[in-house]
């Protein structure tokens, strides 16, 4: 037998049992739907902590029948403790008690209840009745509010009953929980059984832990991308001039899908980090992370104001930064007249945003390289860092029951990224890193990075 706490979760169908087993054991494999009747038999599942299971949640279908039930645990109030078991031998076989005797056997191993209600709707004799039942089996047992809507009316009048029938009442709502409103609602779990004290502090603690490796996890990830994001580049090799602007453009679409890419595995790996198993996650609509990286909101929503680009600028130096930025501008064309003109025209894709510049050289022996790439703005890392600080922290705080997303980032002129918040010395540890990136110096990129991870961490935590 285990010895981890283990609750089982009850309540009538479609009240958001499932939903609530989902977020707090932080699995996107329960099965959650809009139609009644959804779950028919009991599901265990395992909050972990690494591979360590810490806290086992099961969902349940709720009760079938609970005032025959009740009927029968008042006539036996003589069994004592032993009403549940000996109500699970009674009815093990009938077809009419399958789900009650399923949802009362985790009491035999010691398991509480969760009680899930959706209160927005008014109480009825059988809620009653289902609360009457939990009360008599005498197991630690919580009340959960999941309000579905945000009608209060029956708010109070649940609210007494709960008083009357649970140790403790707490609202928890399944879709927008986050990790501190999880850890809350784990830490009130302790009050209702003193008993799970010492094992519910253990497996917070554990949880703690969890969390600080996977924010640590995530920093890593995301200057391990950056620095790939900042070496970015594109070239290729033409034999002579005719033909050039073809493939700039060509190569500017490469340069454009490598960033994507990188991006998308920079997601893949942060979904798997937070345990989030689902294929894709959609981003609100009206996130900025649903823009990509290379349109005109993007780089007016995120990234750097004036004033801190004044100082990343100076940070960053003259001739690799603000230099550079306007040389971008105004592409170097070398010998390479022919296509100038074109070229200077043809940056539409960028929109004067700088994201890449085209260089273009003359090989020794004939023909011509062209490179896009890699990136010199000095803006460009604070918009890249902000689109991997935004997409973490919105993974990080997702709560596992969520079937669809509406989170609000904002909107208008103001910055919305992290990075609009950073001082000089936050300033600082993210340009050291560029700095040291552009040049190519494995040390100095190496010890950038461990301060930017720092700094990093403590956005996302
Ligand atoms: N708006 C809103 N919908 C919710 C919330 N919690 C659950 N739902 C939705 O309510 C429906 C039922 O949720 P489930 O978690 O499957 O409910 P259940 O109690 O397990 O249902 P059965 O297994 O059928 O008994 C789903 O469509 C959920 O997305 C909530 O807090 N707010
Ligand atoms: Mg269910």
């Amino acid at each position: 037998m285990k010895t981890i706490p283990i609750f089982a979760i009850i309540g009538h169908p479609n009240e958001g049992k499932s939903s609530i087993v989902a977020t707090l054991a932080q699995d996107d494999s329960v099965a959650i739907s809009s139609s009644p009747g959804e779950t028919v038999q009991l599901q265990r599942f395992d909050l972990k902590a690494g591979h360590e299971a810490v806290i086992e949640f099961i969902d349940t279908p709720g009760f079938q029948n609970p005032q025959t039930t009740l009927a029968w645990f008042r006539k036996n109030e003589a069994l004592g403790e032993t009403r549940v078991q000996r109500f699970i031998e009674t009815h093990r076989k009938d077809p009419d008690f399958h789900h009650d005797c399923e949802l009362l056997r985790p009491l035999l191993q010691g398991a509480g209840l969760l009680y899930v209600v959706d209160a927005s709707r008014p109480m009825t004799p059988v809620d009653v009745a289902e609360m009457e039942i939990l009360r008599l089996t005498a197991c630690p047992r919580m009340a959960l509010i999941n309000p579905k809507s945000g009608e209060t009316r029956f708010l109070e009048s649940w609210k007494t009953a709960f008083r009357q029938h649970f140790n403790s009442v707490r609202t928890f709502n399944a879709q927008t929980a986050r990790y501190p409103d999880r850890i809350e609602l784990l830490e009130a779990l302790k009050s209702i059984d003193q008993d799970w004290e010492p094992a519910l502090s253990r497996a917070i603690e554990l949880l703690r832990l969890d969390r600080k490796r996977a924010v640590d996890r995530t920093a890593e990830a995301i200057v391990d991308y950056l620095e790939q994001a900042l070496r970015c580049s594109c070239s290729s090799f033409l034999d002579k001039e005719s033909g050039g602007e073809l493939e700039r453009r060509r190569l500017e679409d490469e340069y454009r899908k490598k960033l994507e890419k990188i991006e998308r595995r920079f997601r893949d790996e942060t979904r798997d980090i937070y345990g989030i198993r689902r294929v894709s996650v959609e981003l609100p609509k009206n996130s900025i992370l649903s823009e990509d990286l290379f349109s005109e909101r993007t780089w007016q929503a995120l990234g750097l104001n004036q004033k801190q680009l004044a100082i990343a600028g100076a940070l960053l130096g003259a001739g690799i930064g603000a230099g550079a930025d306007i040389a971008a501008a105004g592409i170097t064309f070398g010998v390479f007249a022919s296509i100038g003109a074109a070229l200077g025209a043809g940056s539409a894709l960028w929109k004067g945003k700088d994201l890449a510049r085209v260089k273009i050289s003359h090989l020794p022996l004939g023909g011509l390289k062209l490179t896009v790439g890699p990136n010199v703005s000095d803006r460009f890392p604070f918009i890249q860092l902000d689109r991997f600080l935004l997409y973490a922290l919105f993974i990080s705080n997702w709560a596992h029951a969520r079937q669809e997303t509406s989170v609000k980032l904002g909107g208008g002129e103001v910055k919305q990224g992290p990075s609009s918040a950073w001082k000089q010395d936050e300033l600082k540890r993210v340009t050291r890193f560029v700095r040291a990136v552009r040049k190519g110096n494995g040390e100095e990129i190496e010890a950038a990075g461990r301060e930017l991870r720092q700094l990093l961490a403590g956005v996302l935590s």
